[in-house]
């Protein structure tokens, strides 16, 4: 239930592994996409792929659930404007499953959840077929895939599998060990699900903990990239590297799954999210300052090449995106005046028009790196331009 991120990959690779696979998604398109062989989210080598398991049968698209064995909800979580998680997609996928459900099937929640969604879903479910109670397996089981390596990392990682009891532990491994060849960990549910949400937060705390390194490098005249390779000499010291904030579908939501819940207990979770928010801000207010700086040095306004629009290096996804917030407000503090917008992974953009890298960076008088894309690494530095080095292009 669901073909995005990552329900479609998992439905492709189970299907590669000799399962038969009835893939539902809500939006027709896509399920005419896939049918067709077309990918319609982004990942190397998925597309290939795909187009083998629906020539072979292997795979089949459809709006609506179809009686199965096992049943896997791959649909998104978001949150609302209070940053209180949304489960309605998963509950709305649980529903149009009951009817299917018999004796001894396989029902598996993959989305990322709030602690307790399990438990819910279980109750919703003996609640419309009461006589299924002790005789269905219910587990969670989040992934934990890094968006560009999907392939690789859905049979290779390890996974954690939590079950409403024993037995469903055991058999919601049994239908992974199909196409997983890392390690199954048992687990129970709310563990599995806390478990997912902890990943994440731990990664957002630590990226936290360097951008708060670098405001202040900045104030005290350090270099950060210099810093933290030195710190990072020391045997068991390993920061990670600050940016321009943090995007992306995951690192930058999970974490108010916690807060939401456990407003009190989640103090450090907490001020992580919103320093690294604070830092997209802080980069936006530093590019205006650097034009306004320019003008009155030079009387004339400057050409600003903003490098990067992507949530993180080397891939086109532009979700969540911090140098996409970063280059919108720029551009809205200065009416889209000499603004060059640089996404070398992607070929056009319906809001941006997108310059070449090389000619924008030439063109420039400011130079802005957002995202540390291989190319930009190519570009020298220049004392004849003023250099805004948010991720490190330059740090040797
Ligand atoms: N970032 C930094 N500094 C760093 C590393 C990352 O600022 O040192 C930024 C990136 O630029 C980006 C954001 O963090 O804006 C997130 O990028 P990422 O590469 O850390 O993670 P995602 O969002 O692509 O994927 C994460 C992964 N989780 C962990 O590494 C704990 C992935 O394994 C999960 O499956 C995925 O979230 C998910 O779906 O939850």
């Amino acid at each position: 239930m669901g073909l995005g991120y990552i329900g479609l990959p998992t439905a492709i690779i189970a299907a590669k592994h000799g399962v038969q696979i009835i893939g539902v998604d809500i939006n027709p398109s896509v399920v005419e996409m896939t049918n067709k062989g077309h990918l319609h989210i982004i990942e190397p080598g998925m597309e290939e792929m795909l187009q083998d398991v629906i020539l072979s049968g292997a795979l089949r698209a459809s709006t609506k659930p179809e009686t199965s064995d096992a049943y896997f909800i791959v649909v998104p979580t978001p949150f609302k404007g209070n940053h209180e998680p949304d489960i309605s997609y998963v509950e709305a996928a649980t529903r149009s499953v009951i009817p299917f459900l018999k004796e001894g099937d396989l029902y598996v929640i993959e989305s990322t959840s709030p602690v307790g969604t399990t438990d819910k879903m279980t109750e919703i479910i003996f609640s419309e077929r009461p006589e299924l109670k002790g005789k269905i397996y219910i587990a969670y089981c989040p992934e934990r895939v890094l968006p560009g390596n999907v392939i690789h990392e859905l049979v290779h990682n390890d996974r954690v599998i939590g079950g409403i009891n024993p037995e469903s532990t055991e058999k919601a491994i049994e239908f992974y060990r199909h196409f997983v060849q890392g390690t199954l960990h048992k687990t129970n549910s709310k563990t599995a699900e806390m478990c997912k949400l902890t990943e994440n937060s731990s990664r957002d705390v630590q990226i936290a903990f360097a951008n708060e390194l670098s405001l202040i490098c900045d104030k005290a005249g350090i270099n950060v990239w210099e810093l933290i390779s030195l710190a990072n000499k020391h045997p068991r010291v390993n920061i990670l590297w600050p940016g321009c904030g943090v995007g992306g579908h995951c690192i930058a939501v999970d974490p108010y799954f916690i807060t939401a819940d456990f407003p009190v207990e989640s103090q450090l979770i907490s001020k992580a999210r919103e320093i690294n928010n604070y830092k997209s801000f802080w980069c936006a207010e530093k590019v205006q300052n650097a034009m306004l700086r320019f003008e009155l040095e030079h009387h004339r306004k400057p050409c600003v090449a903003m490098m990067g629009l992507a949530f993180k290096p080397n891939i086109d996804d532009l979700r969540e995106s911090p140098a996409k917030y970063i280059v919108t407000k720029v551009m809205q503090s200065c009416n889209n005046a000499n603004i060059l917008v640089v996404e070398p992974n992607i070929s056009e953009h319906k809001v941006f028009k997108l310059t070449d890298y090389r000619e924008a960076y030439d063109r420039a008088d400011i130079v802005v790196m957002l995202v540390a894309h291989d190319p930009f690494r190519t570009l020298p530095y220049s004392s004849e331009k003023v250099i805004l080095d948010f991720c490190g292009i330059y740090k040797q």
